[in-house]
């Protein structure tokens, strides 16, 4: 953008009110001089972003599209301040005029069209493709509605619908309904021989659905790069109105953008589902084969130019529409479409658990997307064909695509691809080792590890500005473009000043955090206790339930005997449970009356208190995550792919106290283990308990009084309003054999967190290791992550 000057913003922006709203400066609101600026800012890339598009067909450029059925942005206002380099000149001009910014800031809602990390990294990675330069577009669905709302009643998760979608739109997006796209569903195909030999789909009762793109802005940090994040609408054709002709039929369509599936954890099986996951694909890559198709190139060497990305399973039938487009729209035959779709696509696993690899009833499949079940079913039989006597059958039997009539969806992602990515090394190596071997003795060339990462300047420059000024007078201001910048402070590890320093910006965001806690739960919070976090999706495998376990044993030891040396502790929790996972819901409840009864009991002398705050999501992690002093990654080893959160801690000064699990494992490679507190069994003696079948939790139980006092809390009436909930987490402990084995990690957990309590008052040593961890959390830049897929896996820069 042109350079801009504060009285030439002052002037577009009191214009701008004036023209949308007919309000002067001082009678506009929140939410007006939030969206004027917001209009402003667009107007401010508008030639950028034209540019982008036309450069990219005119100098037929590589393109990344990155399919997600979930982004989650939060808000955009400040970062695309800060990427456009004008956030403190804006800043200072509505000062001027009497605006606080931080008021423009509140009055965003968050974009919430995702459930956690998932989405999260889809987000960091549209931050950061702009900012070094590739072109790299995202591929969605816009939901009216986001993640649910959630609020605490009587110490229960109630769910409400997230409205988050002003009536006039995001002011980020730009609809463009000449871009639009129909896409079919249902009805039935066969296909009709041609005069050449060719076989012609004819489709027959087919519903037609009009998909229409929103644009939003992706804009680079200070480079005149502008990305787009596409975002699909439905709506209904009027071509085709006649098949929808009761208003029930109309609202089932509209449904299919209304909202995102509250579950990132376990398919729910509804056709909705697969009909968004249809939707989205068909109509992106309609729009991508049509762009391509404007450079003229043959359409067989469509890799060339185009890469598509699978993030996750949900946007697999990407493979199978590729090929439908290529075969039925532009005549290329199979044997040459199958070749180029493979060199387009790559995909991304997110998870082990085997309950979220995606897989359909082939019957509902076959109902909903006709032509994608035929394309289906030619290519699992091509599979069995080509690997027949090569391999053992049994392999051919575990990984094709169709099996058990069931379409098996991380399968057809990994055959139709040439890539397979886990996100944090020990992901990648638990999936070439067990969850995929089967694929990995097929294709060993496809697998390769791309660890997570974070778009650092929403983490620090944006959720920290204390510790930012800080790093700009200790280091000067180059890690703000440089993240690796940071490591300048293993200089400064031990120097006194520069410890007491980086403890004062920690107080000031405990403070901030504990303003806000006193405001929305009327709890007062000693700033001098160590703030211990947990913040993340509510799941037995994350085991907010060991946390609570050692806050029992805590609460326990101080009744005992009151005068107890203790450094006082903040234990504050932040998570949502998926709707429908009972568990994880009961967990909530406990925290909730654990949290009634500590937070009140005077004896304790306010060594202990522990918070649940409402509505996690990223504006809250904005303002948690800088006044954390402990990060609690306390997953099983083996089930946390990556987590991202744990290096959002780090980069902010938190101490992380941890398993061997996900990105943990890389943290410590960073920091060394002397700056990391881990506990617990690794990956290898979990799965050793798994091979020998040999986990006894009762006996653990029976054997060690400190357990049994801890677990027999959640039904002896300590916990009060918990008898049902105390009584299942109970027996899912002690009668199911505690599946995440948090009986075994406990002993060596409470230890680590006595350490940590010891450690804390120490402060020298505790300042060191602080620094230690920011000095060294460069390296889990999302810019640094997104060029490993760019060049090894798109080939786009
Ligand atoms: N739940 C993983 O569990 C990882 C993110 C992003 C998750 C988490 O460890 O950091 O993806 N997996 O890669 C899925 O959503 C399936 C997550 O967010």
């Amino acid at each position: 953008m042109e350079q801009l000057t504060k009285e030439q913003f002052i002037k577009t922006f009191k214009a701008q009110l004036h023209t949308d709203y007919l309000v002067d400066n001082n009678e506009a609101t929140a939410e007006e001089h939030f969206r004027t600026l917001g209009k402003l800012i667009k107007q401010y890339v508008m030639s950028d972003w034209l540019r982008r598009r036309d450069e990219i067909v005119k100098e037929q450029k590589k393109t990344a599209y990155y399919f997600s059925i979930e982004f989650l942005p939060g808000k955009m206002l400040q970062t695309n301040l800060l990427n456009l380099g004008i956030y403190d000149l804006v800043a200072e001009a509505l000062a001027d005029i009497n605006v606080d910014i931080n008021v423009l800031v509140e009055a965003e809602r968050d974009m919430a069209l995702g459930n956690g990390g998932l989405g999260r990294l889809a987000s960091c990675f549209m931050d950061s493709l702009p900012t070094i330069g590739a072109p790299g577009f995202g591929n969605g669905i816009r939901y009216k509605y986001g993640l649910f709302k959630q609020r605490i009643v009587n110490g229960y998760q109630v769910e409400l619908p997230d409205a988050w979608l002003p009536s006039e739109g995001s002011v980020w997006e730009t609809k463009k309904p000449h871009s639009a796209v129909d896409v079919k569903i249902y009805g039935s195909v066969y296909l009709a021989p041609q005069e050449d030999g060719a076989l012609k789909p004819i489709y027959e009762n087919v519903k037609t659905l009009h998909a229409v793109p929103y644009d939003v802005i992706q804009i680079g940090f200070n480079n005149g790069v502008v990305n787009n994040l596409r975002l699909w609408d439905v709506e209904l054709p009027e071509k085709y109105e006649l098949d929808y002709q009761t208003l029930a039929d109309r609202r089932r369509v509209e449904d299919i953008t209304s909202f995102l599936y509250p579950d990132d954890s376990s398919r729910d099986g509804q056709a909705m589902r697969l009909i968004q996951e249809y939707f989205m694909v068909s109509a992106g890559l309609q729009t991508i084969v049509a762009s391509y198709a404007k450079m003229h190139l043959p359409m067989a060497k469509i890799h060339e130019k185009v890469a598509v990305h699978i993030n996750d399973t949900h946007p697999a039938m990407a493979v199978p529409e590729l090929m439908r487009i290529l075969m039925d729209d532009y005549g290329v035959k199979w044997d040459d479409a199958w070749a180029t779709t493979c060199k387009v696509m790559s995909y991304t696993n997110h998870t082990v658990l085997s309950e979220a690899l995606e897989k359909w009833d082939t019957g509902l499949f076959k109902e909903i997307v006709p032509r994608i079940h035929q394309i289906v079913g030619e290519i699992d039989r091509k599979f069995v064909k080509e690997w027949a006597g090569k391999v053992d059958t049994g392999i051919i039997d575990r990984t094709r695509i169709v099996q058990n009539n069931q379409i098996h969806m991380a399968n057809l992602a990994i055959i139709g691809g040439h890539s397979v990515n886990g996100v944090a090394k020990l992901h990648t190596e638990l999936l070439i080792e067990d969850v995929l071997k089967e694929f990995y003795v097929l294709f060993p060339e496809k697998f390769n590890n791309k660890t997570n990462g974070i778009a650092q300047r929403r983490w620090s420059q944006i959720a920290n500005p204390g510790m930012s000024a800080l790093l700009d007078d200790l280091i000067g201001k180059g890690w703000r473009s440089n993240i690796h910048e940071l490591s300048k402070l293993e200089a400064l590890l031990t120097e006194s000043d520069v410890q007491s320093s980086f403890y004062q910006v920690k107080q000031a965001n405990k403070q901030k955090l504990a303003d806000y806690v006193k405001k929305t739960l009327d709890i007062d919070l000693p700033i001098d206790a160590i703030f211990d976090v947990q913040v993340k999706r509510l799941h037995a495998y994350k085991r907010q339930l060991l946390n609570v376990m050692h806050i029992i044993k805590l609460y326990q030891d101080l009744k005992a005997d009151p005068g107890l040396e203790m450094t006082p502790r903040v234990f504050i929790f932040g998570a949502k449970a998926a709707p429908g996972y009972h568990f994880a819901k009961s967990v909530i409840k406990i925290i909730n009356e654990l949290a009634n009864l500590v937070n009140y009991d005077t004896s304790l002398n306010d060594k202990l208190k522990v918070v649940f705050l409402e509505n996690y999501n990223v504006s809250l992690a904005e303002l948690i995550v800088p006044a954390a002093d402990v990060s609690e990654q306390i997953s099983t080893a083996g089930k946390e792919a990556s987590g991202t959160s744990n290096m959002k801690f780090m980069m902010n000064g938190a101490l992380t106290l941890a398993t061997l699990d996900g990105a943990n494992i890389e943290i410590k490679d960073a920091v060394g283990e002397d700056n990391i507190v881990i506990f617990g069994m690794d990956k290898d003696a979990v799965y050793a308990h798994y091979d020998k079948h040999d986990y006894n939790s009762r006996a653990i139980y029976d054997s060690d009084p400190i357990i049994k006092r801890v677990v027999d809390a959640f039904i002896d009436g300590t916990i009060p309003n918990t008898h049902y909930e105390g009584h299942e987490i109970w027996d899912a402990l002690i009668s199911y054999n505690d599946e995440y084995f948090l009986l075994e990690d406990f002993t060596d957990y409470a230890e680590k967190q006595a350490y940590i309590s010891a450690l804390y008052q120490d402060k020298n040593s505790w300042q060191a290791k602080v620094i230690k961890n920011i000095a060294n959390s460069g390296r889990f830049s999302s810019d640094d992550t997104i060029e490993g897929y760019a060049k090894d896996i798109w080939g786009i820069i």
